[in-house]
């Protein structure tokens, strides 16, 4: 059987395996598709039926969630731990707080996570957990009674050394910390189990601002490597969250111009500038929405959701240089990426996992448009969720230079993987098939070595 057909056979099987999961078949589908000229080149990871393996997770907790609302009512809510694949470390990646979770969502989220694990050049294995919990409209004591109830079980799976959960959507400082309380009154140990914590027990600084720096930085290498840079560009942006605003910021650092902002319910156009102070109040300090930004900053437009376009954000609709979708999965469509590229886009640069649509990335390489995978590009929150990890096993803390020195040479150093594997299969540019297959073949070559478990 040819390695396309052993890929197909794979890809079937799966979605009869585990019907409904779309987001894990859309995952599933662009990285094993990218590898075929790997598997052609080495016969070893069919030989070993590494492709049948890396698919299922080595693990799927389900739990029941019950806790007490304000009211005095119990309200129950789904948990989940997808611990997908501890072959170069323990299980690593974030926790998401959002309505739309399902164990397809996770099960996406953690397989990504493998290949960007993989590609930070550090030992953390792959994988992802979170609750169709809302934060949105809880009260503090809601979410605090919601964080202790969903550790209640979780910590029965975690470790040190053996998985080591973080913030994603909806998971931010306040959600780490209960999350945190919770996991040393039931366990009596003040141990690194999570990352993202609190600056004064055991944080790392720049944690917060890594994700949304790392995807700067990586976009910044990429331009460079094509001799143009970051000064002047005209920055979309997406999102209005942890990612969304730290890219923000070290945009603005590097000279470019971020212009817009966005949330589930509209987007922020500021031709001259988002205002990131305004949006740091609003959205860390008072957890508000968008259009409370709007009537504090009276030169921007505030676009709400549907109004234009008929169907979807205003974000992809702006003129712009440089995109950067840091909301969610599938946030940037077909049409979208047609009006990105009538604009003048250049480079479409991944903070958010997966927010591409398959169809828009067909469309992205058959017009030759730079695109920054999320699995490279958003690599940075992760690699300093080790670098945490590193500081609490020696009890120690670095400063918030340090940190984002190593941060900014990680980032390069993925650039250079993705891109020199791209030239290593003839594929210049397309750090697609190059950051796929220079993840997948450290985490097989792994599994390989460490026999049939
Ligand atoms: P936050 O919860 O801090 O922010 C999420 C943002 O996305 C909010 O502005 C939210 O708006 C918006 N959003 C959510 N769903 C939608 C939607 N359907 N349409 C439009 N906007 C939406 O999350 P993060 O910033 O941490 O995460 C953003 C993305 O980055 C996710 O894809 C996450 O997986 C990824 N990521 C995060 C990392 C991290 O370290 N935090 C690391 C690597 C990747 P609203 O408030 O209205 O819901
Ligand atoms: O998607 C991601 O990489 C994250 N949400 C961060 C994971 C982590 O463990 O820091």
């Amino acid at each position: 059987m040819s390695s396309k057909m052993h890929i197909d056979k794979i890809l079937n099987s799966l979605e009869e395996m585990s019907p409904g999961q779309n987001e894990f078949y859309q995952a599933t589908q662009e990285v094993l598709l990218s590898l075929l000229p790997l598997l052609e080149s080495d016969s070893r990871y069919e030989e070993y039926n590494i492709l049948e393996r890396i698919i299922v997770p080595e693990r799927s907790i389900i739990f029941r969630v019950t806790w007490i609302d304000d009211s005095g009512k119990v309200q129950t809510n789904f948990g989940y731990r997808v611990q997908f694949n501890s072959a170069i470390g323990p299980y690593k990646g974030g926790l998401r707080f959002h309505p739309s979770v399902n164990l397809g969502i996770m099960k996406f989220l953690g397989f990504e996570q493998i290949f960007k694990n993989a590609l930070t050049g550090l030992q953390i294995g792959g994988g992802k957990g979170g609750s169709n919990f809302d934060p949105k409209g809880k009260s503090d004591n809601e979410v605090m009674r919601f964080c202790q109830a969903f550790m209640s079980e979780l910590y029965k799976h975690i470790g040190k050394h053996k998985d080591v959960p973080a913030g994603d959507i909806g998971v931010g400082a306040r959600e780490i910390g209960y999350l945190f309380g919770q996991y040393k009154k039931l366990t009596g140990e003040f141990d690194g189990i999570l990352t993202g914590k609190g600056l004064n027990w055991g944080g790392s600084k720049a944690r917060k601002e890594a994700t949304g720096y790392g995807s700067v930085y990586f976009a910044e290498n990429f331009l460079n490597k094509y001799d143009k840079s970051l000064q002047d560009k005209k920055c979309a942006v997406s999102g209005s969250g942890n990612v969304a605003i730290y890219t923000i910021e070290k945009l603005y650092d590097l000279g470019a111009i971020p212009i817009s902002c966005s949330d589930s319910k509209g987007t922020i156009y500021h031709k001259n500038g988002i205002d990131l102070s305004a949006l740091k109040a609003v959205k860390e300090i008072h957890h508000g929405s968008l259009e409370e930004y709007a009537s504090l900053s009276c030169e921007c437009e505030y676009i709400p959701l549907n109004k234009y376009p008929k169907d979807g954000h205003a974000v992809w609709h702006l003129p712009c240089d440089i995109a950067f979708p840091s909301a969610t999965q599938n946030e940037l469509t077909l049409s979208d990426i047609k009006a990105l590229h009538k604009n003048g886009c250049i480079l479409v640069n991944e903070g958010a996992n997966m927010p591409t649509t398959p169809d828009a990335l067909e469309y992205i390489k058959s017009n030759k448009i730079l695109f920054s995978p999320g699995k490279a590009a958003n690599a940075g929150g992760v690699a300093t969720s080790q670098l945490e990890m590193s500081q609490n096993a020696s009890m120690s803390q670095w400063s918030f230079e340090e940190v984002d020195i190593q941060l900014r040479g990680i980032m390069s150093n993925i650039f250079k993987t993705a891109y020199e594997t791209s030239v290593e299969f003839e594929c210049e540019g397309d750090l697609v098939s190059g950051a796929n297959i220079a993840g997948f073949r450290k985490v097989a070559d792994s599994m390989i070595e460490q026999g049939a478990v």
